[in-house]
């Protein structure tokens, strides 16, 4: 009987044991379709640094579902692989001349062989693929084809980053303060050709889909939302002065404000400003739109940036007033949203208020508050009332003169309703080596043109030079570049520009069903069998990107009927961040805790319990060093408990005492609130600590003169049970120990006894002064706080107790209570 806990020596035989039985590995069982769950971590990206208890604790979470999931019946697919393309391979490769695919091979193997197998988490590895190998990303190749052969693939020009000293394209993230990550020269911006995926035809369904979605934090819903940003408004048409067939176009939510227009704005790019611009204004325009091209969109826009502008010489004329208003330019209009253009109504838009007030435009009023109401003073007034000085709408409430407006803009050709989306179609063009190559060619005499599908995938070429100077890698291999158009047989030249990497991220889970697939992305049956995710677990950062285009392309997918739903994933869970000593925890600020030297030190059972112990798994968690100790004492002490149990001879036929009925209701009392917990809100803290109370009601009965060899053994089972999903390794061990064959990780989970919950309860007498006024009922064990509140919560006691005052409180243990009040 081994009963010292030796966490390294169980650990490592039974990670041993589950892969040599292939425990985990699954296969699409028809009789098992309806069970069927699928539960998916964010993959990692497969970087130099190790990963830390901040990342091993997402994957702890969605293990330790994926574990109940199985004790519970379902049948589960819980994955992992690698998100391999990206830019810190490509970086090591400039600083260190390691090839970008040495070095990711090299990090994924030690994550997975040295770090993740270690955590003893449940997948099925027999599925694991990493996306920088040609078998995945070749389609990222053909998904390419797809979209594009659906028009939701484009070029267009793009502005880059560019380092004039380095010569060459600059990633957002080598971009710091403005400057080149390597030779600190201040970035420029040139435009350049760049593919583009349309997902803002998606936005609508994008935005509507979300309302469904209840299985995902409100958090995440509204940060999406406000990302699409749906505004719904007129377009409006104003002519130009002494230029016949001109016309400005702008968008506005407030058509019903147009009366108040005092000055037109064009964002600095338009293509009208060019145009319209006077000959005398022509110096000061060139000048500031230079200036404005050297900002970021950010310091442009932001709110604190300082609204600033200038007049362009030209005119624009009121469509309902007739009137002549100036054109300018302004570093505040955004050329990509709306009609890169707006109208300024000062009186009513605190931004166009204060620029009118800078620059000194008038500031007409079209909209009073309603009755009661008072003015803003020196600000705009932005809320709805009643329309004035706005000819044929005046005393209209402003709310229906924005359809009245519109309408009539509409019937006299001057506009229309609009709807506009803050999103933007999706830039997938890096002008950078270590990502997937785009499949296209670009041929002299037939422009752009697509591989077809048979010559995929296209392999990354490996011969290349990282200078971090010039032109991508990919262009130092012409005999990769120059190839054959495969429409005329003539010289073309490939797409050098590849692909970003959130492409692989955007369909994984989909290979995840199907991974070795070499005659499609994945088979529509299998994908059916087990899309969509039923449970998806990452951090609150991917929100926006990452999640969008997960969703943009299943519903991309679904369109097609290769997906059954048109979301990828029923549920998501966004997990808080680990902090240590206050800080979040990371390699860079040198605080990470490694869950190796947890696992050399304590065993990943403790690291496990320790980690989903320590707070709600949604909220953040502060890396406590003692709390790792104690976790393991726990852990220490169920272990005993176990061979404790196993240590209790059999009296048969004895009768069943207190406190075998007390630790036979602790079971099942375990029991219901572990399961209660985890059904409500992944409640694993609490579970835990449910745990921790059966275990010490254990303690407790086996320290009792007579504990009985089956009641002790009831609890014990329970124990290992409800811990087998946190603590699997433990789990197994103490399981086989009590005399199961099977593995721990397919028991059923328990179930409970109602009737083994109740207390005894007993019946007290409660006095007022001596006179018995009434009864209650408290449990066998309830202690004098509880009597006393029961006591004077009582119906019939209270009115003897109106107007007095509760002096004393007596409590005749087992017989009655008497409330002493004057
Ligand atoms: C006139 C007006 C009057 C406006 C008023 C608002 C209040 P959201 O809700 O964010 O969509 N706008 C339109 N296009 C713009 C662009 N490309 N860059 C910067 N601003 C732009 O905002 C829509 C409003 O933002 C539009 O309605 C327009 O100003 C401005 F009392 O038009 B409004
Ligand atoms: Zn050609």
């Amino acid at each position: 009987m081994h009963e010292k806990y030796d966490p390294q020596g169980i650990e490592a035989r039974w990670q041993e044991a589950w892969a040599k039985d292939r425990v985990f590995e699954v296969a699409e069982d028809p009789a098992k379709r309806d069970r069927a769950f699928y539960a998916l971590t964010m993959f990692p990206y497969p970087s130099g640094d190790r990963l830390h208890m901040g990342h091993m604790r997402t994957y702890t979470i969605t293990d330790a579902i994926a574990r109940w999931m199985r004790m519970k019946g379902r049948h589960v697919l819980h994955p992992m692989g690698w998100d391999a393309f990206g830019l810190p391979a490509e970086n090591a490769a400039i600083k260190r001349g390691v090839h970008p695919a040495k070095w990711t091979w090299e990090n994924i193997e030690y994550i997975r062989d040295k770090q993740m197998k270690r955590m003893g988490f449940s997948y099925d590895w027999t599925r694991e693929f990493a996306t920088c190998s040609p078998e995945y990303y070749r389609w990222n190749q053909w998904f390419f084809l797809k979209l594009y052969e659906h028009g939701l693939a484009y070029r267009k020009e793009a502005a880059v980053n560019w380092c004039p000293t380095c010569a060459t394209v600059l990633a957002n993230e080598q971009v710091e303060d403005g400057k080149c990550w390597r030779c600190e020269a201040v970035v420029e911006k040139r435009d350049l050709m760049q593919w583009f995926y349309k997902i803002t035809d998606y936005a609508e369904e994008l935005l509507a889909g979300l309302d469904d979605l209840d299985g995902w934090p409100e958090k995440v819903r509204a940060i999406q939302r406000n990302w699409i940003g749906k505004s719904t408004g007129a377009e409006l048409a104003f002519k130009v002065k002494n230029h016949p067939g001109a016309e400005i176009r702008v968008f506005t939510t407030r058509p019903d404000t147009t009366c108040g227009v005092t000055y037109v704005v064009l964002a600095p790019e338009h293509p009208l400003v060019a145009k319209l611009t006077t000959a005398e204004r022509k110096g000061d325009v060139d000048a500031f739109v230079a200036r404005m091209r050297a900002a970021t969109e950010l310091e442009r826009t932001s709110t604190e940036a300082e609204k600033e502008g200038v007049p362009i010489g030209a005119y624009a004329i009121n469509p309902f007033t007739g009137e002549e208003i100036p054109v300018w330019i302004a570093n505040y209009v955004l050329y990509e949203y709306g009609t890169g253009a707006v109208m300024g109504v000062p009186a009513h838009d605190e931004r166009d208020y204060a620029f009118a007030k800078k620059y000194g435009f008038p500031i007409p009023v079209v909209i009073e508050p309603p009755p009661g109401v008072p003015a803003p003073r020196d600000n705009a007034y932005t809320a709805p009332g009643v329309m004035v000085n706005s000819g044929r709408f005046d005393e209209m409430h402003s709310e229906d003169a924005i359809a009245a407006m519109t309408k009539f803009a509409e019937q006299n050709g001057f506009g229309k309703s609009r709807v506009t989306y803050r999103l933007r179609d999706w830039l997938i063009s890096r002008q950078r080596y270590w990502g997937t190559p785009i499949p296209v060619v670009h041929c002299e005499k037939c422009g752009t043109v697509p591989l077809p599908e048979e010559q995929l995938p296209l392999i990354l070429p490996e011969n290349v030079q990282f200078t971090g100077h010039g032109k991508s890698p990919l262009h130092s291999v012409p005999e990769w570049v120059d190839t054959t158009c495969p429409e005329c047989d003539g010289p073309a030249q490939r797409e050098t520009d590849t692909m970003d990497g959130f492409m692989c991220s955007s369909w994984y889970h989909m290979r995840y069903t199907d991974p070795r697939n070499d005659k499609a992305p994945f088979d529509l049956n299998k994908a059916a069998y087990w899309l969509p995710v039923d449970l998806y677990v990452g951090g609150v950062e991917h929100a926006i990107m990452h999640l969008l285009y997960f969703r943009f392309f299943n519903r991309f997918c679904f369109k097609q009927g290769w997906v059954p739903s048109p979301e990828p994933n029923a549920r998501l869970f966004t997990q808080g961040t680990v902090r240590y000593n206050g800080m979040r925890m990371s390699k860079s600020k040198g605080n990470a805790v490694s869950p190796n030297d947890l696992a050399d030190e304590f065993g990943v059972d403790t690291a496990r319990v320790f980690t989903l112990f320590a707070s709600p798994p949604e909220s953040d968690l502060d890396w406590i060093d003692t709390g790792v100790i104690g976790a393991n004492k726990f852990l220490k002490r169920v272990w005993t408990q176990v061979y404790d149990t196993l240590a209790l001879p059999q009296r048969p036929g004895e009768p069943m005492a207190a406190a075998d009925r007390e630790i036979r209701r602790q079971a099942h009392l375990a029991t219901k609130k572990v399961t209660d917990d985890l059904e409500r809100e992944f409640g694993f803290n609490t579970s835990i600590s449910h745990i921790m109370v059966l275990s010490n009601s254990l303690g407790e009965y086996l320290r009792t003169p007579a504990p009985q060899a089956e009641y002790a053994r009831e609890a014990a089972e329970r124990l290992v049970l409800l811990l087998a999903p946190f603590a699997p390794h433990v789990a197994e061990e103490l399981w086989r120990e009590l005399g199961h064959a099977s593995y721990v990780a397919f028991a059923p989970w328990p179930t409970y006894d109602t009737e083994a919950l109740r207390t005894d309860e007993i019946e007290l007498a409660v006095q007022v002064n001596g006179k018995v006024r009434g009864r209650i009922r408290v449990p066998a064990e309830a202690d004098q706080k509880k009597i006393e509140v029961a006591a004077l919560a009582d119906e019939e006691t209270r009115p003897h107790l109106d107007g007095k005052q509760v002096v004393k409180v007596i409590i005749v243990p087992g017989r009655l209570v008497n409330i002493v009040a004057k």
